[in-house]
């Protein structure tokens, strides 16, 4: 799972990739500004951890996430094709939004993270304007040859992905049947990738309660409450002091700003969600380990996820949410209370199940 780190100039995009995925980046990364850089976040989980804490196994692995840090967004750059090919390829885009205030770092005018949205969105929507009017043209002369249902289909779903955008509105508020979404999967196209909007606000002493109310102060609310959209708040300039820390003394700090947990983990949880991704675990004395899937997906498609053999060859998933093995202190009296089940190839896995896959292989 990629996702790609949009925005305009100078607004924070590498500061946050760099803390996010700990990259160090020496200065030759940035010779070529176009070129994208891309590292590997994992995803903070509690739930793992206190697992691990019950069977101290040889090994706990945790869920990660992709991300991809771009040069700043806009029509030029929007028109070169490595640029675009970095980011058409990523599956969520976080837009970092500037919101904190620093004369020494320029700005396209004064703060305002709502027109900012709306500029970028601007751009998303042109370039995929572009690709879909381009696309027609070819459909017109070739449905001129030869009419198929399939070239009528596809003509008809990119008139109305045509129309939506000549509206200045984002496909990814385009309502399509999971049909329609697979047929125009191919163009990857920009403005329905699932959005995270991160306002990076200034440094504060009441930085836990700016954090909470940032969304609301700058007006993202709405904007965030639509289909595939969402809203959060980082303080990049204290997540890269927290970063250089070690875990007691970022405990302190954070406290010392009022906070609970860094901003960084919430904006990773935030964009798991966005891509619409649960984690189940596996529990055992050799590894404790997170793994991904789709909401929905059916016991036999999480077998799969560790290995392809188990999809294959599945039986049956010994399943137990993972509040409750803790609860009973072990399979066996799990087993025992009833908490631990057993489940067939029509389960839907939920967020938090703990599986041990059943297999003939
Ligand atoms: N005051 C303040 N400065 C910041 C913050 N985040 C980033 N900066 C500064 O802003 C400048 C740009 O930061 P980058 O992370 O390189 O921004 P970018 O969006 O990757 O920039 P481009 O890739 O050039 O578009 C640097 O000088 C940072 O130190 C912040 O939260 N507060
Ligand atoms: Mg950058």
């Amino acid at each position: 799972m990629k996702t790609g780190i949009i925005g305009l100039p100078q607004v924070g995009k590498t500061s946050l990739f760099k803390i996010l995925t700990k990259a160090k980046l020496d200065e030759h990364g940035y010779s070529n500004p176009r070129e994208a850089h891309i590292g590997v976040a994992r995803v903070p989980d509690d739930r793992l951890e206190k697992l691990a804490a019950l069977y101290s196994p040889k090994k706990t692995t945790f869920a990660a996430v992709e991300y991809v840090d771009v040069a700043a967004i806009g029509q030029e750059a929007l028109k070169e094709s490595a640029f675009l090919a970095s980011l058409r390829q990523v599956d969520a885009l976080i837009h970092v939004l500037r919101a904190f205030e620093d004369d020494s770092i320029p700005h396209v005018g004064a703060v305002d993270p709502l027109r900012d949205i709306k500029n970028v969105e601007f751009d998303l929507i042109v370039s995929d304007l572009g690709q879909v009017e381009k696309r027609l043209e070819r459909l017109e002369k070739d449905l001129k040859k030869m009419r198929s249902p399939e070239l009528e289909r596809e003509n008809a779903l990119l008139l109305r992905a045509k129309e939506c955008l000549e509206q200045e509105k984002p496909l990814r508020e385009l309502e399509m049947t999971p049909e329609e979404k697979k047929l125009i999967k191919g163009f990857m196209f920009l403005s329905q990738k699932p959005i995270l909007y991160a306002l990076n606000i200034g440094e504060s002493m009441t930085l836990g309660a700016d954090l909470d109310a940032a969304a609301s102060k700058y007006k993202l609310e709405e904007v965030a409450k639509r289909p595939n959209s969402g809203a959060t708040a980082i303080c990049g300039k204290v997540e890269a002091e927290l970063a250089e820390m070690d875990d007691e003394e970022a405990a302190d700090f954070l406290q010392s700003y009022g906070l609970h947990e860094s901003g960084l983990v919430r904006l990773i949880r935030k964009s798991y969600e966005l891509l619409g991704l649960i984690s189940f675990f596996t529990a055992g004395e050799d590894e404790c380990r997170a793994w991904t899937v789709p909401v929905g997906s059916k016991a036999p498609q999480a077998a799969g996820a560790i290995h392809t053999d188990l999809e294959h060859h599945f039986i049956r998933a010994e399943t137990i949410r993972w509040d409750n093995l803790l609860a009973a202190g072990s399979e066996a009296a799990a087993r025992g209370k009833g908490t631990l089940r057993l489940e067939g190839k029509e389960y839907i896995v939920q967020d938090g199940d703990v599986l041990h896959i059943r297999h003939s292989g």
